[in-house]
């Protein structure tokens, strides 16, 4: 595969950019090679400044869940941009958007838009604060909330990636008042909670860890955090920044029947522009500035683009209803890649919920962040390289999901297979 014009650009951008990325996970170092750049995407595909084309399972991380460039969403950009691309005002999209969403997870009463997943979170938690009075959190080990101060105590995702869960930066008073709890144990959130007793102002989950590979909640789980926090008057907060309109219509929360009181979202709301929102309960939400006295703002906030292409995205899905579709899609990729484990008589086991996988080298279940770190990232590395020289663009890191999303073709999913039997093979 020629790569020269990336390799180019790769070291141009190192002149310019730190690590040459604008998001450490896409520096692909944890693979052992320089990292693609990208010029084009069209439904399942992309092709790289050199021309060579892949078939993605990336998905921009997640919001792609009707593929590259699909016509509704980008004719709503185009003509969203030939009115207005940004007023810092409200727009009724705004409010079409914050409907749409509030109709789809009846958790969410009222919903404020911010322009990442990050910022969803850390203004969630925020919230909670001020709402509780108290100042800690409870999160997991391995789970990713992006990369405000407070979520970086063994945090997944990139920070996983490359072996810095914890980051320099974050002061002491930041980390003491973040508690990790371990991912499917709710017998450790029990002790952090008798241990800080009336002091956590929220427990935040991926309700289905995507961040450390994807890790599904054990039954129970869910239900249990919802009791806990029921009981000792702590905000539950969901963050379906990955899971919100990808593992179904209504999120996780809707797969598994568990109503959290704050949920975070970004990814798919955004239908590929910058878009987070974070909403739940009315009195909780109303908290918030100009009604409340918790601040939190944002010039771009609702931006009118934006808006437009996740109102585009959100209705597609609302109209087409894809997700038995794309159950169908992933259970053949998961149970094919499954016999090429077998045949090839490889450690590796496989995790999926709906449209969202991830095949860890390791032989023991995943269930946690202890059990997701046994996974070989050497032979990680080897199989990514194999595998897109056979034309498959997967996450550069152990410890992200692959999607998979509507744009997929059935041929498309075969020449991930044969690949994937390839890359496994001895
Ligand atoms: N937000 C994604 C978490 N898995 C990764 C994208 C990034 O960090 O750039």
């Amino acid at each position: 595969m020629k790569i020269s014009k990336s390799k180019n650009l790769f070291e141009r951008a190192l002149r310019s950019i730190p690590g040459g990325v604008n998001s450490p996970v896409r520096a692909f170092k944890s693979v052992g090679i320089d990292p693609l750049f990208l010029t084009r995407g069209e439904g399942a595909y992309v092709w790289d400044a050199d021309g060579n084309r892949f078939i993605d399972f990336v998905g921009s991380w997640g919001p792609l869940i009707l593929g590259h460039s699909h016509p509704k969403v980008v004719e709503a950009i185009r003509k969203q941009a030939l009115i207005a691309t940004s007023f810092g005002a409200p727009t009724e999209l705004e409010i079409e958007l914050a409907e749409l969403v509030i109709s789809l997870m009846p958790s969410i009463e009222m919903l404020r838009m911010v322009s990442s997943g990050t910022e969803a979170t850390m203004s969630a938690i925020r919230l909670a604060r001020g709402y509780t009075g108290r100042e800690k959190i409870i999160k997991f080990e391995g789970c990713y909330h992006g990369h405000g101060d407070s979520f970086l105590i063994k945090a997944g995702s990139g920070a996983l990636t490359l072996g810095s869960p914890s980051s320099p930066g974050v002061t002491d008073g930041t980390a003491k008042d973040t508690l990790n709890a371990g991912y499917n144990e709710l017998t450790s959130v029990e002790n952090l909670i008798s241990a800080n007793k009336g002091e956590i102002a929220a427990i935040i989950v991926e309700p289905i860890a995507g961040n450390m590979g994807v890790v599904p909640p054990k039954p129970g789980f869910l239900a249990g955090l919802r009791h806990i926090c029921d009981r000792e008057k702590i905000v539950l907060i969901f963050d379906e920044v990955m899971t919100g309109f990808r593992v179904a219509l209504g999120g996780a929360q809707e797969l598994y029947g568990i109503r959290p009181d704050l949920t975070t979202l970004g990814k798919i709301i955004g239908g590929g522009l910058p878009v987070g929102a974070f909403g739940g309960k009315r009195e909780i939400m109303e908290m918030l500035s100009p009604v409340g006295p918790v601040y939190q703002a944002g010039t771009l906030s609702g931006n009118p683009l934006a808006m437009a292409a996740g109102l585009a995205t959100l209705r597609t899905l609302r109209a087409e209803n894809p997700y038995a579709e794309l159950e169908r899609k992933s259970a053949y990729l998961e149970q094919s890649f499954t016999e090429n484990i077998r045949a090839a008589n490889v450690k590796a086991t496989q995790m999926r919920v709906g449209s969202m996988l991830c095949l860890f080298f390791t032989d023991k279940e995943v269930t946690n962040y202890e059990s997701a770190i046994t996974s070989d990232t050497n032979t990680f590395g080897k199989y990514f390289r194999a595998m897109l020289g056979a034309g498959i663009y997967l996450a550069p890191s152990q410890f992200e999901a692959i999607f998979v999303s509507t744009a997929h073709s059935e041929e498309d999913l075969e020449r991930a297979v044969e690949a994937n039997r390839r890359a496994l093979a001895p």
